[in-house]
């Protein structure tokens, strides 16, 4: 079913047989990646206002919670949210599905470990739309993966358009576009040099987004304990490494209890030191119940996938990855501070 010359993008014959199955299927699902983040939310509810819309009903599957900054999304009190059901009926929504769409992640264990089984038992087509590099290309049957761009969300819209569904994209499906947009960019500070990003943006405005309104209940959602963990992380917890234009911050389970804190919450603190001049890299540890995880941030061209995937078994994009360490601690600082020598001379390219 894939071109051989350049399998990860849609052909016209694709198009065509994907528009009769969107017709001649029943239960269509649409399911997004573990922990699920603005733009896997954003993507997922873009895909389904606007197939709804256009007639064709389907059912938006998730691994697990939704982030409060985005549980505002028309329709996003509908999703299924695999962990919170009884596991038969889970199995039984997969086991009968006859068209997934596979939004926001590339290979099935990103699902996280419990949905992976039934997703890959499942006998369904499956299409994957997706920007994170190297899909696992023999899990799906039709792939529409490009790596440059800024988010699934700019597929998503691309994906419509080829469909030719624009008509479709109500308001409900806009704003969930320009969730995914916003949150993957950075506000448009990052994955964000390609005019068709803002040229999509436009469009979603004019079909009735605000964004200033958007933009707030996005980002203006803070706790009060969350703002001062932030604080505390940068006042008491930085670390900077200026020959490896490196900072970490490592956050312990208790100091995290502390402020009492929720899912996501550490969210958006590993890219704070990132505005230190000379500062390419950031890494923020976070202690949880049987391991360290790892987030990895970098701006520029430092591929901070390939630091994550060498010496950490991760990936990611370039600009952000994360990974866990089974290591203490105290062991994964010691860690990164050895294999960081080894970059040295792209670390220190100057902005
Ligand atoms: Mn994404």
């Amino acid at each position: 079913m894939k071109t051989a010359n350049n399998p990860n993008i849609l052909t016209t014959i694709q198009i065509n047989a994907i528009r009769q199955l969107l017709e001649n299927t029943k239960n269509i699902l649409i399911t997004t990646h573990h922990n699920p983040d603005g733009d896997a939310i954003g993507s997922s509810m873009a895909l389904y206002h606007t197939l709804k819309s256009a007639g064709i009903e389907s059912t938006v599957v998730v691994p697990n919670t939704i982030p409060d900054s985005i549980s505002w999304i028309e329709g996003s009190d509908e999703i299924l949210i695999f962990e919170e059901q009884d596991s038969s009926k889970i199995d039984q929504v997969f086991a009968e599905a006859g068209l997934i769409f596979c939004l926001d992640f590339n290979a099935p264990r990103r699902v996280g470990e419990k949905m992976q089984k039934p997703l890959e038992a499942s006998s369904a087509v499956k299409i994957l739309i997706d920007h994170h590099p190297q899909p696992q290309t023999s899990a799906f049957d039709y792939l529409y993966s490009e790596t440059s761009a800024s988010s699934t969300a700019e597929l998503v819209y691309k994906f419509l358009q080829l469909l030719e569904f624009e008509k479709h994209i109500n308001k409900a499906a806009a704003e969930s576009l320009y969730t995914g947009i916003v949150t993957d960019t950075g506000s448009f500070s990052f994955s964000c040099n390609d005019p068709d990003i803002y040229l999509i943006t436009a469009d979603l405005i004019k079909r009735g987004v605000d964004a200033e309104l958007l933009h707030r209940r996005i980002f203006d959602t803070f706790s009060e304990k969350r703002l001062r963990l932030m604080g505390y992380a940068i006042h008491q917890k930085l670390l900077v490494l200026h020959t490896f234009h490196t900072a970490i911050i490592s956050l312990t389970k208790e100091e995290l209890e502390r402020f009492d804190h929720k899912a996501g919450d550490t969210e958006g603190i590993v890219n704070l030191p990132l505005s230190i001049s000379n500062i390419n890299v950031s890494i923020l540890l976070t202690e949880r119940d049987d391991l360290i995880r790892l987030s990895f941030r970098s701006k520029g061209d430092f591929e901070v996938n390939k630091l994550a995937g060498e010496h950490f078994d991760g990936g990611g994009h370039r600009n952000a990855a994360g990974r866990n360490s089974e290591l203490s601690m105290q062991e994964t600082i010691e860690k990164i501070k050895t294999v960081l020598p080894l970059y040295l001379n792209e670390l220190q390219y100057q902005i």
